[in-house]
């Protein structure tokens, strides 16, 4: 039977709920329509010489998962992944700490994590590997002769060639990108800036196929933007109107929620926020921004440095235009329950999504599908999210322009209801059709047909391959109560 074994660095414990962080949800989601496994990390750090793997199965779900050693955690979490790729990949080389060592750690960890990995496959598993943490992943695999299609999902955006070429091993990254049957970005830019690196790295060639030749190997590129579950944030009957009447506030909210990254411009926002309330003081006391922002990769210097200057942006506004009985920002850094955000997001006039650079950014999609369709909030999104290639009636605004971050906030809160009405329903009907089945199951078909290419011959059995298609894109859920899944805090 075919498997879905899913790779990430970083597993949900399925008993722990009010994490945060995108690529678990979306994982999740996937997997919950799919036999398989998930493995990767389980997110504790021993003291020990040879971490060992551990299967768990909670509601149907198993994962197989082991822990990291400090040095691992530090090398190839903290180190390589977080400050090398991470900042590398979302073009903040002032950001990348090139140290040494890093490398080779976070080699090593992929290939102890290939060497537990492959006794556990079966020969018509397919593999799906996610995001930058374990880019060497299928190079380990094949080495240790590893046939099965093996596919790389990236959630990060990629940057300007010329940004990661300027990592020291770009040509070993290249190479073992070359290693997968299908890499899967979120948007054309980011398709169109890996082809790009990989011709320039290790001359990679476009083939007339339309596939990549990296040295010996031929793979696809495409791009499946992430979706979300929009049932997760639909209102039951009764739901919608109990909470209406719960919310007398006239106060507008402005809804921002990232975690506490560099990427998600929120000093941008804040001094914005400022300036907006400088030049149009008639809106003092008739809006309030709530801004929160999940702690996330704390020992990293640059997510500390991040810490400190929001606090002092929102203590200063604060400072400057707070009244007795009136919080300009309301700034909270701390993790909040998944089965509050639906509520948060309907009664917030606006959803202020303003990264300087992001793969996607789901809280743009979950903001439109908790919106009340007759009288909507307005999406103010970063020109630079990847969401924005598909959200296109957003308000798109310039994330490092105060200017026109304050115009924008100005025209969605004074945005009649008849064009809020026209944008929301263009934009939901958007997410809701390009949602997280849609994501899982067109990438698994891709994956398939692109291992069929690598080998030069049919599955070992194309109609076991065709059910698994079939369940991925259909609706059938198991017993796992959803609700207690959040989402992933290592992503
Ligand atoms: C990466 C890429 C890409 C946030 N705060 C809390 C909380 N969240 C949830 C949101 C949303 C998720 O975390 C954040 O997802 P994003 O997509 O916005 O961003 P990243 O975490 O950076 O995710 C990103 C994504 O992967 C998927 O491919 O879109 O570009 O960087 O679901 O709701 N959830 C809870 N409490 C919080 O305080 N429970």
């Amino acid at each position: 039977m075919t498997r879905l074994v899913m790779v990430s660095n970083r597993v949900i414990d399925f008993n722990a709920a009010q994490q945060a962080g995108g690529v678990g949800v979306a994982i999740y989601n996937t997997l919950a329509r799919q036999s398989g496994f998930w493995f990767g990390w389980d997110g504790q750090i021993e003291d020990t010489d040879s971490p060992e793997p551990k299967a768990t199965t909670v509601g149907g779900h198993t994962t197989v998962t082991e822990p990291l050693t400090a040095a691992d955690y530090n090398e190839y979490y903290l180190g390589y992944s977080n400050s090398v790729l991470w900042p590398v990949f979302h073009n903040r080389l002032d950001l990348a700490q090139f140290e040494a060592g890093y490398y080779s750690r976070y080699v090593e960890v992929n290939a102890r994590f290939a060497r537990h990995l492959a006794p556990l496959l079966e020969p018509d598993d397919v593999i799906w590997v996610h995001d930058y943490h374990l880019v060497p992943m299928a190079m380990e695999l094949r080495k240790l002769g590893v046939e099965n299609p093996i596919g790389f999902f990236l959630h990060i955006p990629v940057g300007p060639a010329q940004a990661l070429l300027a990592i020291p091993e770009n040509k070993e990254i290249a190479r073992a990108l070359g290693a997968y049957d299908l890499i899967g970005l979120q948007t054309q830019s980011d398709v169109r800036n890996l082809i790009d690196f990989l011709q320039q790295s290790v001359s990679g060639r476009l083939l007339p196929s339309g596939r990549i030749r990296v040295y010996e190997t031929e793979l696809d590129i495409g791009c499946f933007p992430v979706g979300i579950d929009s049932d997760d944030f639909a209102f039951g009957p009764g739901e919608a109107e109990a909470l209406a009447a719960a919310d007398t506030s006239d106060v507008h909210r402005i809804i921002g929620i990232d975690r506490l990254d560099y990427t998600k411009g929120l000093p941008q926002k804040f001094k914005a926020y400022g300036k907006f309330l400088e030049e149009f003081p008639e809106y003092r006391r008739r809006i309030v921004l709530s801004q929160f922002a999940p702690p996330t990769r704390e020992s990293v210097e640059a997510y500390a440095d991040i810490k400190a200057e929001l606090e002092s942006l929102a203590g200063s506004i604060n400072g400057r235009f707070g009244e007795l009985d009136w919080v300009p920002i309301n700034y909270i850094h701390r993790t909040i329950p998944r089965s509050e955000l639906r509520d948060i997001y309907r009664t917030s006039r606006v959803g202020w999504v303003t990264p300087l650079m992001d793969g996607m950014n789901l809280v743009a999609k979950e903001y439109v599908a908790s919106q009340d369709p007759r009288d909507p909030g307005v999406l103010v999104l970063s020109k630079f999210a990847g969401s924005a290639e598909q959200l296109a009636d957003a308000v798109l605004v310039n994330p490092y322009d105060l200017n026109d971050l304050a115009q924008c906030l100005k025209l969605a809160l004074d945005m009649p209801l008849e064009e809020r009405r026209a944008r929301h329903e263009k934009l939901v009907t958007i997410v809701r059709k390009y949602d997280s089945k849609a994501w899982g199951s067109s990438y698994f078909a891709a994956l398939v047909k692109a291992g069929q290419r690598r080998f030069g011959r049919s599955p070992k059995s194309s109609a076991d391959m065709g059910r698994a298609l079939e369940r991925l894109k259909g609706s059938v859920k198991n017993g796992t109560p959803k609700d207690r899944l959040g989402a992933n805090a290592g992503t």
